[in-house]
């Protein structure tokens, strides 16, 4: 277990003067029947969440089962396109996933997804503005932001000069000292943005002649990889076996602590910005969605929120969470960038039947040989 040891003890500290002086924060509300500590009678007392890994701070999962008697347990995914195939082929037993924007959009055209009955979530008025209204889910009609963040390169900074290029991985130097230890994505879309970027094409192309080029890079690309990563990248650059990788913000961060060496930059030409939600599938049983209600419910509610990123370290996209997270937090440009970073971020958006062309080129990719 990681992240900080302080901040839950200071969280729960003054949550208990705040009920003591019989308060609360005025944003916290409690579903219907939330809170005896027991599942209603015929209600489900065990949830599953289908996540991706390192993502929820396990205290939350106690805090909950205290609050309601239900367990949630986890099961994990390494990309989006997991996640979709798992549900398209009929996976049955999953009450939350947590899909990123552009996958909302496709589960939603696929009806993979169930509406959320917001009277059970008052907690909904928390999120920020610009969070009640994505464009892949206005109104929060099906999913509920639940992190935000970046995708750039995290590399040693006493062994690496920061790479203010994406060229450190498409046109990489035999002798610089990453080459051979480092790794990108092993992801369909976020490995093509990265090539895409470089070359000054929009990351959600459906141009055939350009996807080609961006193949060539992530082949020539290969001779400097150790290989393809999406779940344990951050611990390869901590433990210093590599000095390099593509991969999310928080991830990075979340490492720090074990290796302060640790630096995240995201290159001039641009990166990719995203945003994971939690949702409810249609396969969910309507027992399975009121406890997942609940859930969605809880970590909502600010200080639930506030842990959430502190453990993390993703961005929020709770206001009233953000209200705890406090400056030092809210100022790291490496969880919430800069106007001028933000201004060269895309965020992928679904390319229809061109899925299928990302997907074979990415297939060759991996198959090639440099
Ligand atoms: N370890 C948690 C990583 C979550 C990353 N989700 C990002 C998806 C962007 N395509």
């Amino acid at each position: 277990m990681k992240r900080h040891t302080i901040l839950p003890v200071l969280l729960l500290i003054v949550a208990l003067v705040l009920a003591a002086c019989g308060g609360g924060q005025a944003t916290e509300e409690e579903a219907p029947d939330q809170g005896d500590g027991q599942p209603p009678a015929g209600a489900v007392d065990e949830i599953v969440l289908y996540n991706w890994s390192e993502y929820i701070d396990p205290e939350i999962l106690s805090m909950f089962e205290e609050e309601t008697g239900i367990v949630v347990t986890e099961d994990n995914f390494s990309s989006n396109e997991e996640l979709l195939a798992k549900l398209q082929g009929g996976a049955t037993g999953y009450a939350l996933i947590v899909p990123s924007d552009y996958t909302v959009s496709i589960m939603k055209e696929e009806g993979l997804l169930a509406k959320l009955n917001q009277d059970n979530i008052p907690n909904l008025s928390n999120l920020s503005e610009q969070f009640r209204n994505v464009p892949y889910d206005p109104g929060n009609e099906y999913c509920v932001p639940y992190q935000w963040g970046t995708t750039g390169i995290g590399y040693l900074s006493s062994k690496v000069e920061e790479p203010t290029s994406w060229a450190v991985l498409f046109d990489p130097d035999p002798d610089a000292p990453y080459f051979g230890r480092a790794t990108m994505l092993d992801d369909v879309r976020e490995s093509f943005a990265a090539a895409l970027i470089y070359l000054g094409y929009d990351p959600n192309t459906t141009n055939e002649a350009e996807l080609q080029e961006a193949k060539e890079l992530l082949i020539k690309a290969k001779s400097a990889l150790a290989g393809y990563d999406s779940d344990t990248y951050e611990d390869l650059l901590a433990s210093e076996e590599n000095l390099l990788a593509h991969g999310w913000n928080g991830d990075f961060l979340f490492v720090v602590e074990d290796n302060p060496d640790i630096a995240y930059t995201i290159p001039q030409e641009g990166g990719v910005i995203w945003v994971d939600n939690i949702c409810i599938p249609s396969s969910a049983t309507p027992e399975q969605k009121e406890a997942a209600e609940k859930f969605i419910n809880f970590l909502l509610k600010p200080d639930v929120g506030a842990l959430l990123s502190e453990w993390n370290y993703y961005a929020s996209p709770n206001a009233a969470a953000e209200d705890i997270l406090g400056e030092e937090f809210l100022s790291d440009p490496s969880v919430y960038p800069p106007p001028d970073v933000l201004s060269r971020l895309h965020y992928l958006e679904p390319v229809g039947e061109f899925e299928a062309v990302y997907q074979r080129l990415w297939d060759e990719v991996k198959a090639a040989t440099p």
